[in-house]
């Protein structure tokens, strides 16, 4: 899974990043790979997997990973090459999610890029500007696929209809997911990948000490079927660097329960409707992947691994909770609590499943 960062220059994304990396970089059972300094892969902890590795005795745990991926910040009139312009979110067209970092707390030794702090604005400002980079885009495809659509292309026409359809919506200030595209055109939103049709999680940059979000963004968030939640991004990134009890320690002196970037994981899960799923065995690795719900057991298998879904003969499936109440496998089997079944079975959060398979 993918994420890109936007948000006003200062506005902490790139505190927030790091505060992310260092936690990557803490996990030390976790192998650390830095593919671009901009992305931070950072392990999904779930306690669950951790109970379900210690149960059936796994070699190590294996969490899922997101990769957050940090970006330039964006001023009023980026679409026309204000402040750094806009083309580095062609970086984030290929992301699952958008975090959106929105400024909250009034430090004034952080400069603001409009001389005042103020979040419904910025995040008004962020939003036109990836309208924007819509616009261009999808003008920029309606040239090419309305030549096409001249030569009488059934699938060109219907997607060119779209496309106008689009850009009117855009023009007038509507985000792309307010504009689905026809039947005859499905796979044109995933060709052109308008920003605005990604599921956006905001993060509120609060005051050290702080952890709420303000009624103004929730209300925000809610209206434009977004989450919220409050983050100290400097805060985060400072704690990310001291060793784990330590972190403990402070965060229960401001009287923060919750790491920050926990929240931030966990939403940029709920905002995609993700559940998790494990995969465990004795002197293998635990681990956990991350699904669509709704989806069956043989789209879990090919998570794992294509071969696994080729090959798909039945699944074991178990909860988490009643594999680690039976003590193992062969007490969930005895209990009857593992059951076997078929590739239309639809997973549930928590099932630890073994596809059985034919190589
Ligand atoms: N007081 C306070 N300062 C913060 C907080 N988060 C970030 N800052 C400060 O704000 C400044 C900008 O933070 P960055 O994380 O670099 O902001 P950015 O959004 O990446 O900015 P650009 O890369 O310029 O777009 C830095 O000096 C941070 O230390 C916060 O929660 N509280
Ligand atoms: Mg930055």
């Amino acid at each position: 899974m993918k994420v890109g960062i936007v948000g006003m220059p200062n506005a902490g994304k790139s505190s927030l990043f790091s505060a992310l990396t260092g936690v990557a970089a803490e996990a030390a059972n976790y192998p650390f790979t830095t593919i671009e300094p901009n992305v931070a892969i950072v392990p999904v902890r779930d306690e669950r997997l951790d109970a379900v590795a210690a149960t059936v005795k796994a070699s190590r745990v294996v969490p899922d990973t997101i990769a957050f991926h940090d970006i330039a910040g964006l001023v009023a009139g980026a679409h026309r090459g204000e402040g750094l312009g806009n083309q580095f979110l062609a970086n984030i067209r290929e992301t699952d999610a958008i975090v959106h970092v929105v400024r909250v707390h009034a430090d004034p030794n952080v400069v603001h890029p409009e001389g005042r702090v103020d979040p419904l604005a910025d995040i008004d400002t962020i939003e036109t500007e990836l309208i924007y980079a819509d616009l261009e885009q999808a003008e920029r495809r309606l040239d090419r696929v309305s030549k096409t659509a001249k030569s009488g292309d059934r699938h060109a026409v219907a997607e060119a209809g779209w496309l106008r359809e689009l850009i009117e919506a855009l023009q007038a200030g509507r985000p792309a997911r307010t504009v689905p595209p026809p039947a005859d055109a499905a796979d044109a939103v995933q060709l052109l990948a308008p920003l605005t049709t990604k599921p956006v999680l905001f993060v509120a940059n609060v005051e050290e000490g702080s952890d709420e979000v303000s009624p103004a963004i929730l209300e925000h968030a809610q209206s434009h079927g977004a989450e919220a939640v409050a983050v100290s991004a400097r805060l985060e990134a400072e704690l990310a660097e001291l060793d784990p009890e330590d972190a403990a320690a402070m965060r229960a002196d401001l009287g923060l329960t919750q790491s920050g970037l926990e929240r931030v994981v966990r939403g940029a899960f709920s905002l995609l409707e993700l559940i998790a799923f494990f995969t465990a065995g004795e002197d293998k690795p635990a681990q956990s992947w991350h699904l669509r719900r709704g989806l069956s057991v043989w789209h879990a298998a090919g998570l794992i691994h294509s071969d696994i879904q080729r090959g798909f003969v039945r699944a074991e499936v178990v909860g988490w909770q009643a594999l680690v109440d039976a003590g193992g496998y062969a007490g969930a089997r005895e209990r009857g609590t593992l059951r076997i079944e078929g590739r239309d079975y639809l997973m549930a959060d928590g099932d630890v499943i073994t596809v059985r398979f034919t190589p």
